[in-house]
């Protein structure tokens, strides 16, 4: 079935529900001796690459292959188009590694034809803090498929993240594996529905003209919570004190220091934005929420070429309902010309969805721990992390 999954220290369907095996690692840390020093063997036209995604030479070429051969929808009508300056983001976090941002090339061409990369995450499973890694763009060229690369890139990144002494790891996929730590559906609110429609990404519903659907979608000009602002570098500390606190109502979360929440949660333009909500009063922040922007390509369209999203992202609330906090988070999504806005039913996100008149999509996203066995399968409620 899975002839390269079932070899690997990953919660296996056979052993699903059998709470005799403990929680926690799966298999113990080697001694960094023991860990393989050379790199695995690609096949013998292909060599690895080290991706400096500070090069804007190398930073392109990566954009370029995933922007190609990336992650469509299951009816082949939209790519994932990551823009540069996001993966440079998502990528160079504190104390990031840059030899886990991992390439194959032609060795005669030097042409990228894979990819696959590794970031440091302290997330916590329950009461346990675990340093890991999240395992993220995973991309073989459509030329290049179904050929066993994809094992062999999986490899090469966990051997040098055990070279760096961490040996558990995190990833979601559209595709199921052995075994999801729990299963997620991104949930779309649309903001620009005549062009949604047109490009084939929603339909008209029943008994319902353009205008009407149009009607259904509008939203208020303004947002209504008071004392909201965009997050600046003086909020840092007290958001990440919030942010902390906040993500600890979940069974696995992330846990952020103040110079990760500058890094993923100060807002960069076309890439991550964030607001605050400021008590008037006090001047203190009490909630707050961020969303990353995440472009798609259209295929095959006349008319439009690229469908701006925007991805909801962590938050913190307090004060405010979330149902109110997302609400703002439309209508700034909308005055920022998205032409609509995506959410997972994790965090608290679900019972606020079909209110804001959020659809379901269709597909899945699994998420996956490596090397760390859970007792039981999680609901989407039940955890607090969101990847790129
Ligand atoms: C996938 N997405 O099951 P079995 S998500 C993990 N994640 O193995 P081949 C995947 N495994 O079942 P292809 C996977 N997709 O026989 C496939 N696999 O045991 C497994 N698509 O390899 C698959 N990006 O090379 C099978 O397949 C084996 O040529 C087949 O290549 C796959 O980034 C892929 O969807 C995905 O570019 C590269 O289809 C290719 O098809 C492609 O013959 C479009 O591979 C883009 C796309 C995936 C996005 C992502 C997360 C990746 C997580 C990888 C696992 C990390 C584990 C933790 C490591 C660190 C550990 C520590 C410590
Ligand atoms: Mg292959």
């Amino acid at each position: 079935q899975h002839k390269f999954w079932e070899t690997q220290p990953v919660g296996q369907f056979k052993d699903l529900g059998n709470s005799t095996l403990p929680e926690g690692p799966i298999e113990q840390p080697t001694p960094l001796s023991e860990v393989k020093q050379e790199p695995y063997n690609l096949p013998n036209l292909y060599e690895w690459t080290v991706c400096d995604m500070k090069s804007d030479e190398v930073c392109n070429e990566v954009y370029i292959l995933l922007t190609n051969n990336y992650v469509e929808d299951d009816d082949n009508l939209f790519r994932f188009n990551y823009s540069k300056e996001f993966l440079r983001w998502g990528l160079t976090p504190p104390g990031y590694f840059q030899n886990w941002h991992i390439g194959v090339r032609v060795k005669s061409s030097k042409k990228l034809v894979a990819f696959i990369t590794g970031i440091p995450v302290k997330i916590r499973v329950r009461n346990e803090v675990v340093q890991m890694a999240e395992v993220n763009f995973l991309c073989v060229h459509k030329k290049l498929r179904s050929k066993r690369l994809a094992p062999v890139m999986i490899k090469e990144v966990t051997r040098r993240i055990h070279l760096e002494n961490i040996w558990q790891a995190a990833y979601t996929a559209g595709v199921f594996l052995p075994t999801p730590v729990t299963t997620c559906q991104y949930w779309h609110r649309t903001l620009n529905p005549k062009k949604l429609i047109d490009v084939g990404f929603s339909r008209l519903g029943e008994r319902m003209t353009m205008s009407r659907t149009i009607k259904l979608y509008k939203l208020p000009n303004s947002t209504s919570t008071r004392g909201l602002r965009k997050m600046e570098l003086r909020d840092v500390p007290q958001v990440t004190r919030l942010l902390r606190n906040y993500l600890n109502r979940f069974i696995v979360a992330p846990t952020f220091d103040e110079d990760e929440v500058e890094h993923w949660l100060l807002p960069q333009e076309n890439v991550v934005d964030s607001y605050v909500v400021e008590c008037e009063e006090t001047r203190e922040i009490t909630d707050f929420f961020s969303f990353y922007t995440l472009p798609s390509t259209i295929l095959n369209n006349q008319n439009h070429s690229t469908l701006k999203a925007a991805y909801s992202f962590y938050y913190v609330t307090n004060r405010v309902q979330l149902m109110q906090l997302m609400q703002d988070a439309l209508i700034i999504a909308k005055r920022d010309d998205f032409d609509v806005f995506n959410a997972l039913d994790v965090m608290e996100n679900e019972p606020i969805l079909k209110d804001l008149k959020f659809g379901p999509g269709d597909g899945q996203l699994y998420y996956y721990l490596y090397n760390y066995r859970l007792n039981n399968v999680l609901k989407p409620s039940e955890l607090g992390l969101v990847l790129l």
